[in-house]
Parts: structure tokens; C-alpha cells; sequence
């Protein structure tokens, strides 16, 4: 079903005409309300009155994870703070996180926009969905939380975890929709056919997955396995969070909700927009955000755009599958690890050098995180127990950082290869294209 046909079907023309009016708006707003984008813009000899339509987007300066990171945690903020009604975060790129921040109306478009997404795959309210994203700063679960409610389906709050209660919850309550990341999908199927609870007791009927990368393969285990049909749903915090784009019954490639969030494909390296259908980094600029709008934010996915109508009926700009990144983020078990993160951790801790090495893989669909970290001289010993006391030391200390437990394998001193240019520190072993 279509939730709102008078956007999601809306001409050409007339898209850009909105895109163009809430562009103008959302220039207005943060060059009178937010230092750093005015000095941004002024930097780059830009006024707001020199956006008239949705093509003088490419006047207007980037901003990055950087941005965030150096404005952390309130700098982009560009209402009072006593507007904001709540925060999230996700992986800076080193210990601190970044911190989003949503009004009342952001919470609305956003649960819009993902409530579009869930109609799409066919659920309603008569639907009883459970969300299995991790709830609390991470955007997943209260994310798909709002769409749900929004829609007016029933809402299980889970949250990941737990996977016998999943199991029991998905089972007494009649679960039709179940949210959370392909990787745990694969887990609970795992664990369902593990569980012995007969598979027709069990009414699942349609996966809302994404936080990460996943494959056509994947999918199709997924969908035998849970015996349903399996939708892609796109997002990323700084632009809001899990809702930015899905997959309609088509499911050839993944419609962004452009009236919200205008995407762009552009060259990583010059910066210059790439012509409709040309492989480059996806650009995003918030078009009705309040709390925290993002202008041309740089998300880091490669993928390209697709202009052409739907057989669905849609007009909204699809994205063809996220084929990687063009920075060294890697999400695993949904969560977004940068290996400088490790990097900062170590750095920290007295026993250790800052030398390490990660192997990422997917065993028994989960992901394995192993880290081999040297260990100093001093501090390293052939008493199993002392080993085994540091390894915990720095696992919790990663842990407490990144958000996922490593599996630390402490290495004697000078074991790690040193490098004579660019360190390389991870093996992924995953294979997602
Ligand atoms: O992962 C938001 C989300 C939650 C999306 C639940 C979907 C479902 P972040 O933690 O900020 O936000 O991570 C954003 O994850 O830039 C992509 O690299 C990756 N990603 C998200 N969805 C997909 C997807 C959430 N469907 C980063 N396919 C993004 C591939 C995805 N990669």
C-alpha cells in the first residue's frame, strides 16, 4: 500500500518544485541560527538568497562526520535546546560518539517517513510487528518503534537480545513484521529451528532489515528459512535513522523519501555531482529538519541513483544496492566500528601498544570480531591467568567504546607486521556483493 500517494507519486516537476521551497527554508534556518554553517557559507561567498530552486544545491558547502565530531555535542544545533525533545548517537570515528538531536516535528517526518516504508512491505494495522533493533541511543529500534505506532500496527519493543524470549514473544503475540538486522534475522531463524516451537505456530510474514550490508543470497536464506518475505529498509543517523529509504514490492532498488532527505551521487574525490546513473558517494541534505539539519552530509555509501518511474507507481528516486564505502567504517553485528576507535582505546591503556590487527567474519550467521593486540615487554607473561585477566581489561574497555564485545587475542611484543606506508589492520572476510 501506498501510504501518502500525493508525495510518494508526486510528478517530477513538482518534486523539485518542494525540494526547491524547503531547500530555500532549510538555508534560511541554519544560516540564522547556526554559527558554523553561516561561516561556512560565507566562506564559500554563499548568502541564502542566492537559493532560489532545488539545482543551487551545489552552491552550498559539505559538511561530514567531522563536522559533528568537532561541533560535539551541541555545536550544529540550530534551535534552543529547550526545542529538542530527543537525542541519539552513533560511531564517531573515534571515542566520541555523535550526537544527533530531533524536535518535535523531526520525530513526526521521521516516523513518516518510515511508517511509508512499512506500508510498503504490505503491513497495516491490523499487523502486530516486533522490533528486534537494539532501543536506546542507536536509532533501529525507537526508529521503527514510531513508524510502527504510526501506522498503527501492534508494537512489540524488544529491542536485540534475548533471543528465547524473542522467540516466545514472536510466537504467543502473533508476530507478523519482525525489524532488526539481516544478521539477526539469520540468527533467529537459527534458533527457531533449534527451538522445536512447530513452524506454524509462528505467523511471521514480513522482515523490515537494514543497519547493514546485506546480499540477494542472504535475503533468500532469510526468506526460506523464516519462510517470508524479506524488504530492504535504508538509514543513518545524522539524517534521521532507519526510514530514509525502502524497498516497495518491486524490490528493484531501494526508494528514498526525497521529499525529506534530497540525495545527490557524487565524485568522493572532487566532490563534483556525477550524472544520473554513474556509481559515486550518496550526498544527503535534510529538507525539513529542525533540531539538527544537515546540509550536503557525506555519508561515505557508494551507490547510484535511478530517476526512471517504478512499476509500483511511485516516482520517489530509488538507490541501487549500497555497495561499500569509501571510508574504513565496517559495521558489524549492525553496529558501526572505525578501526580508529580501537586505535583511541589502546592508546589508553598502559599494557598495550597501539599496534593491532582486526579480523571480522561470519561464522554461524554472526559476525566475529577478533582483535590481536601487542602487549608491551613489561606487561607480557607466560601466566595463562595474568593473559587472561589483560585480555578481559582491554575487551571491556573496547566494548565500553565501540558498543560490541571484542574477542581480544593478546600478542607477544613485535608480532604485528609494522607498515612501511598506510597500516592495514583489517581482514574482512565477509562477502557482501
Ligand atoms: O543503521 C539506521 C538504521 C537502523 C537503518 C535500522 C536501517 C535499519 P547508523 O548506525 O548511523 O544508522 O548507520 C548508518 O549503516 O551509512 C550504511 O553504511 C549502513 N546501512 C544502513 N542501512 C543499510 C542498508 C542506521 N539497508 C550506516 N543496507 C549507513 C546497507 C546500510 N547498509
Amino acid at each position: 500500500m501506498i501510504w501518502n500517494t500525493s508525495v510518494e507519486c508526486m510528478d517530477r516537476e513538482s518534486m523539485r518544485k518542494l525540494q526547491g521551497e524547503r531547500l530555500r527554508n532549510v538555508v534560511e534556518h541554519v544560516y540564522h541560527n547556526c554559527a558554523p554553517y553561516r561561516e561556512r557559507m560565507q566562506q564559500a561567498g554563499v548568502k541564502p538568497s542566492d537559493i532560489q530552486s532545488i539545482d543551487d544545491i551545489v552552491k552550498l558547502p559539505f559538511s561530514s562526520k567531522q563536522d559533528l565530531r568537532d561541533y560535539y555535542p551541541w555545536g550544529l544545533l540550530s534551535v534552543p535546546q529547550s526545542e529538542i525533545v530527543k537525542i541519539h548517537a552513533s560511531s564517531g570515528t573515534t571515542g566520541k560518539p555523535i550526537v544527533m538531536a530531533y524536535t518535535r516535528n523531526d520525530v513526526a517526518n521521521w516516523a513518516e517517513a518510515g511508517t511509508r516504508c512499512l506500508a510498503a512491505y504490505g503491513l497495516g494495522k491490523d499487523d502486530v510487528i516486533q522490533v528486534s533493533y537494539g532501543y536506546g541511543l542507536f536509532t533501529g529500534g525507537l526508529g521503527a518503534h514510531d513508524a510502527s505506532m504510526n501506522l498503527g500496527a501492534t508494537t512489540i519493543p524488544m529491542s536485540a537480545g534475548n533471543t528465547e524470549k524473542q522467540l516466545l514473544m514472536m510466537r504467543d503475540l502473533g508476530a507478523t513484521g519482525l525489524a532488526c538486522t539481516p544478521s539477526y534475522a539469520l540468527y533467529l531463524a537459527e534458533a527457531l529451528e533449534k527451538s522445536g516451537i512447530p513452524r506454524n505456530e509462528i505467523k511471521l510474514k514480513v522482515g523490515i532489515f537494514g543497519a547493514e550490508p546485506w546480499t540477494e543470497e542472504m535475503r533468500k536464506e532469510i526468506e526460506y528459512r523464516l519462510g517470508i518475505k524479506a524488504y530492504d529498509i535504508y538509514g543513518l543517523t545524522e539524517i534521521s535513522g532507519p526510514g530514509v529509504g525502502f524497498e516497495c514490492e518491486c524490490q528493484n532498488g531501494t526508494h528514498l523519501n526525497e521529499d525529506l532527505f534530497f540525495p545527490e551521487i557524487v565524485d568522493p574525490k572532487t566532490g563534483e555531482v556525477l550524472p544520473e546513473g554513474t556509481e559515486g558517494e550518496l550526498v544527503f541534505t535534510t529538507l525539513s529538519k529542525e533540531g539538527m539539519p544537515m546540509i550536503r552530509f557525506r555519508t561515505h555509501d557508494l551507490t547510484h541513483l535511478i530517476y526512471e518511474k517504478c512499476s509500483c507507481g511511485r516516482t520517489l528516486v530509488r538507490m541501487g544496492r549500497i555497495l561499500g564505502r569509501t571510508d574504513d567504517m565496517l559495521i558489524i553485528r549492525g553496529v558501526n566500528v572505525f578501526p580508529s576507535q580501537v586505535e583511541a582505546v589502546l592508546c589508553t591503556l598502559e599494557e598495550v601498544e597501539p599496534h593491532f590487527f582486526i579480523t571480522v567474519d561470519r561464522v554461524n550467521n554472526t559476525d566475529t570480531f577478533d582483535i590481536e593486540v601487542e602487549v608491551k615487554e613489561k606487561y607480557y607473561s607466560d601466566v595463562m591467568s595474568e593473559m587472561e585477566l589483560l585480555r578481559k581489561k582491554i575487551a571491556h574497555a573496547i566494548h565500553s567504546v565501540v558498543g560490541i564485545q571484542p574477542n581480544i587475542k593478546p600478542v607477544a611484543p613485535n608480532t604485528i607486521e609494522r607498515s612501511q606506508g598506510k597500516a592495514k589492520r583489517v581482514n574482512d572476510k565477509r562477502k557482501f556483493k
